[in-house]
């Protein structure tokens, strides 16, 4: 009895602090290894005339403990809701600025150049019909490029495939619209390949086409020469090399002279001074008429081009992979970049 009153003076005492302390106090004296329930426990030890006197005292002991934690309970509610307690001169919680994706402000910046030369932007579906995205292009029904290992099908459906480049989007816009025609089509593409620093399932591609009366490969030069400039700076010099493509006849690839060394050779160009940028080629006739676009009047050149690859030589970003891996430690090495 001596000792629930010391214990009673305690509580009266207890100062505690917001709702940690509040649950502390809770704990200690209400919890169910807690002094009140400790002290009911010895009501087996007390003798039987004081039972009754020991019983009130600690029945009292308990309420006291209650109203005590009622009490503390409503401090802390109050102390988070009252503007008395807010400092304003402390300085403000620091928000995490984020930053446009490489690929984004890559995207972005062959957007706006071509816009700037009149091409229209145009999007389309990620998954296409086999129809626009190959036999609209030209290619042969046993084309390498749609095999299973090179092109994903859906198998609920396997009419329907992930598209491999977005040409499929020019040929939506063919079908709907007769020439001239001046479109650039930027878009994730996705091709069945085991992933490295060299190679990803998808990637970013910005294809172009142009379909009017006299357009000439002279013309396709010109416009990819105007690009790389505006891209990489009036220095950079180009160069075609003869390619292939089933959609286009003639084809050509074109290189830039190496930014890293400027063309003396490094192991970015291989030694060769040059780095290939993107594809090309005058649309095939076959494309055309598959439009109903009569290739005797109109000619086209088109492109096409993959936004990492461009982010790499402009960035020097080395590994594919840091593109999907969401790791703001390169993420945010692109701050302020626009
Ligand atoms: C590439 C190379 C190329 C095209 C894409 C194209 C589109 C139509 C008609 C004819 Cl509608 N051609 N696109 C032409 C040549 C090359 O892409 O993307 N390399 C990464």
């Amino acid at each position: 009895m001596q000792q629930i009153e010391e214990l009673k003076q305690e509580i009266n005492a207890y100062e505690a602090d917001g709702a940690d302390g509040a649950e502390a106090f809770r704990i200690k004296y209400l919890g169910t290894k807690g002094i009140v329930k400790n002290i009911m426990g010895e009501m087996k030890n007390v003798p039987n005339d004081q039972k009754k006197a020991f019983g009130l005292l600690v029945n009292e002991f308990k309420q006291v403990a209650e109203t005590k934690y009622e009490t503390l309970k409503a401090a802390a509610g109050s102390d988070e809701t009252s503007a008395s307690n807010i400092d304003l001169s402390l300085p403000g919680t620091p928000v995490t600025v984020g930053s446009r994706h490489p690929l984004s402000l890559v995207r972005n910046q062959i957007v706006t150049i071509f816009k700037r030369l009149g091409f229209a932007v145009a999007e389309g579906p990620e998954i296409e019909d086999d129809w626009h995205n190959f036999g609209a292009m030209n290619l042969p029904e046993d084309h390498p490029a749609r095999d299973m290992q090179d092109t994903f099908y859906i198998n609920q459906n396997p009419a329907w495939l992930l598209r491999t480049h977005t040409s499929s989007v020019q040929a939506r816009i063919m079908e709907k619209q007769k020439p001239p025609i001046r479109v650039i089509c930027p878009g994730r593409v996705y091709r069945n390949e085991t992933i490295s620093a060299r190679a990803h399932c998808f990637f970013h591609q910005v294809e172009g086409l142009y379909v009017d009366e006299h357009v000439s490969f002279a013309d396709l030069k010109q416009t990819l020469y105007f690009f790389v400039q505006e891209m990489f700076g009036k220095d950079v010099k180009v160069r075609f090399r003869p390619s292939y493509f089933p959609f286009t006849e003639p084809s050509a690839e074109m290189d830039i002279s190496c930014l890293i060394c400027g063309g003396d050779g490094c192991a970015v160009c291989k030694h060769t001074g040059w780095v290939e940028i993107l594809g090309s080629g005058m649309v095939h006739p076959k494309v055309l008429e598959n439009f109903g676009i009569d290739s005797n009047k109109y000619t086209g050149f088109a492109f096409g081009m993959g936004v990492e690859r461009i982010t790499q030589l402009k960035y020097q970003v080395n590994d594919l992979r840091l593109y999907s891996q969401n790791d703001v430690r390169f993420l945010k090495q692109f701050t302020g970049a626009v």
